[in-house]
């Protein structure tokens, strides 16, 4: 694996000149960009809406997502500026006082639970979208159907129309969680508890909608999933075995295994839900003959894997942002791809530590005790990647950053997950805000911290153009740092007491309130400072080149920036890994630069 020469390595850059007719007819249009317009804008949109090209489809899917993930943010907004200060009411006037939603809810001041119900929905609405629309599909969606058969050297996905087909199921599911809205919301929070969410305002059936929506969004999950397997394991390119995969394609690949074998699930339980609901049949409802506490296994039989469909392609990206940050081989490659199969087979036995208060006691310590074994794989990776850094000659460019910022915040969020495994820990923190900061610290501090920083290392490859890395850097800042401000106080109000999802709280509480607060909107900074940057990027950025950071994987070594519709003009033929820094001149980089790998001692091995 490790074989080729430097001189091979200059050949298979130069490939591209020498190789004109061969089996490629010379049809001009093959060498176009794939972002190349058709002549009317009216051709193009069609060209987009009808393209089966997987690159198109990433693309799509990314603008989606992050229009989703700005709606779930002005949820999440209004959900802080709602808890800036805790609630009071006057004794002698019943007057009320505190509430922001109060504003625009009621005028006579008294009347606070619309106000209240607002904030149910506004919370719900955050939980839902970037759950189910954005994190859920975000990396496999957009990186993962752009880089994938890039990086594995096939043209396209196994079955691209169904790849097409995914999309337009994702875009229904999206459209009537809007819909929904517009009725007025639901209420019932993201995990849809019976029996509240059989009992609540069903108005126009807006709860049956909502479940309706992520049924189908699950469908859209499960063909992207069935997709990823099989072009994985029928369409990597000549030369290219198991474990000459990047390691980004294990774990996207560890990720469909789970999205095909979970999501049904939550489809048939949503399906069941409605059932009791439209036919009066106990399923759930206590009323009925039925038990709530079924809900809960069923729901989380599938959500606790799917938390790992959220992790495992953060922590792919991961990979690829050490390997090309300090342009070192993976320290324990097979180890790191074999722990996300691990992390992939364990997913499945421990949906019970989200039921520790509600099932019997000694399914609650079988739980937790399966829970620390998690633990491990994930351990296994982050030690992996802090052996790569250590003593690499590091460019903390963006992408770099972020990967440093993921490996810290990861950290957090993994470890407190470790203090709810633990049975008696989690009895007092269950449903406090201590949940809330552990889900964000791994969610958010994980896999959004990990797309953010992909989206940056792939955009050069993407659009073909650069962004502007002094920018780049301020809105990491803000990123990192009002990630922080907005969850770290939100551990410590929970192991004081504070619990999660209620829209008031005694006044003890505030200064830690108004710390997340303040966070949020440092966010909120963070993220228009990025969206500037790439704006200004797809305007008036450089010219990216075909390799810009001297990278070893095929879509940086193989194929133009941006891609041409088919992907690469030959084949690839594999012929060294994807990490052999060591033995390898980076083809299609910038002359001059990268012309010998940058010396970096190894720790332990070599
Ligand atoms: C690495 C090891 C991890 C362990 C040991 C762990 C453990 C736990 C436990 C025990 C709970 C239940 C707490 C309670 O409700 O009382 C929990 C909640 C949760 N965890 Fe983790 N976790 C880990 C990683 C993750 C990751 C990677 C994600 C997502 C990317 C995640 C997402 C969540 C969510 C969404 C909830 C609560 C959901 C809700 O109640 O609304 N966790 N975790
Ligand atoms: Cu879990």
């Amino acid at each position: 694996m490790s074989s080729i020469t430097n001189k091979d390595a200059a050949g298979l850059a130069h490939g591209k000149a020498h190789g004109g007719g061969g089996h490629h007819s010379g049809d001009d249009h093959e060498h176009h960009s794939y972002l190349h317009p058709k002549p009317t804008i009216l051709a193009t949109i069609k060209d987009w809406a009808t393209t089966i090209d997987h690159k198109k489809i990433g693309v799509m899917y990314l603008f989606a997502i992050l229009f989703m993930f700005f709606l779930g943010g002005m949820a999440a907004l209004t959900v802080r500026a709602e808890l800036w200060f805790p609630t009071t009411v006057d004794p002698k006037t019943g007057v009320v006082s505190g509430q922001f939603l109060q504003m625009f809810m009621t005028g006579d001041g008294k009347d606070w639970s619309k106000a209240n119900k607002f904030y149910n929905q506004m919370m719900t609405l955050h939980g839902l979208i970037m759950v189910f629309l954005v994190i859920v599909p975000s990396v496999p969606a957009s990186l993962g159907n752009f880089l994938l058969p890039l990086m594995i050297g096939a043209k396209d996905v196994a079955f691209p129309r169904l790849n097409l087909a995914s999309w337009y199921v994702y875009l229904t599911g999206s459209l009537l969680a809007i819909f929904v809205v517009l009725l007025g919301g639901v209420d019932t929070g993201w995990t849809f508890y019976t029996p509240y969410s059989t009992t609540t305002d069903n108005e126009y059936h807006k709860v049956t909608w909502m479940v309706a929506s992520a049924f189908i969004l699950g469908f859209s999950s499960i063909f992207t999933g069935l997709n990823f397997v099989v072009t994985v394991h029928k369409l990597r390119a000549p030369g290219m075995g198991w474990f000459d995969m990047p390691l980004f394609v294990w774990g996207i690949y560890g990720t469909a295994i789970i999205q095909v074998l979970a999501t049904p699930v939550i489809g048939i339980t949503l399906a069941l839900m409605v059932f009791e609901t439209t036919f009066n049949v106990g399923i759930f409802d206590p009323r009925l003959g039925g038990d709530p506490v079924l809900f809960q296994h069923f729901f989380w039989f599938y959500s606790h894997p799917v938390v790992y469909v959220m992790i495992l392609p953060g922590m792919a990206i991961v990979n690829e942002l050490v390997a090309v940050g300090c342009r070192k081989k993976i320290f324990g490659y097979r180890a790191v791809a074999f722990s996300t199969l691990a992390i992939a087979g364990i997913s499945f036995v421990v949906w019970g530590h989200h039921l520790f208060t509600s099932e019997g006691e000694v399914a609650a310590v079988i739980f937790s005790a399966l829970t620390f074994l998690v633990a491990i794989p994930s351990a296994v990776k982050i030690f992996n990647w802090i052996a790569t850094l250590y003593k690499g000659s590091i460019n903390l460019n963006t992408p770099t950053l972020y990967a440093l910022a993921f490996l810290w915040l990861f950290s957090i969020g993994g470890l407190t997950g470790l203090f709810l495994g633990a049975l008696s820990v989690d009895l007092h923190l269950h449903d406090t805000y201590f949940i809330v900061a552990h889900f964000h610290y791994v969610m958010m501090g994980g896999t959004i911290i990990a797309f953010i920083g992909g989206i940056h290392l792939w955009w050069p490859k993407m659009f073909g153009k650069m962004y502007s890395e002094f920018w780049a850097r301020i809105g990491w800042f803000f990123v990192f740092v009002g990630f922080n401000v907005t969850f770290f106080p939100q551990f410590v109000m929970g192991t004081r007491g504070m619990p999660r999802r209620y829209a008031n709280y005694v006044d003890e509480f505030q200064l830690y309130h108004q710390i997340s607060t303040v966070g949020a909107f440092l966010l909120l900074i963070g993220f228009l400072v990025h969206l500037l940057t790439f704006i200004q990027s797809l305007v008036a950025g450089k010219k990216a080149l075909p390799n810009p950071y001297g990278a070893l994987t095929l879509e940086w070594t193989n194929a133009a920036s941006p891609p041409i519709e088919h992907n690469f003009d030959h084949e690839p033929v594999v012929t060294h890994g994807p990490y052999d820094y060591d033995d390898v001149i980076p083809p299609q980089t910038p002359p001059g630069e990268f012309a010998l790998p940058k010396p970096s001692a190894r720790p332990i091995e070599h």
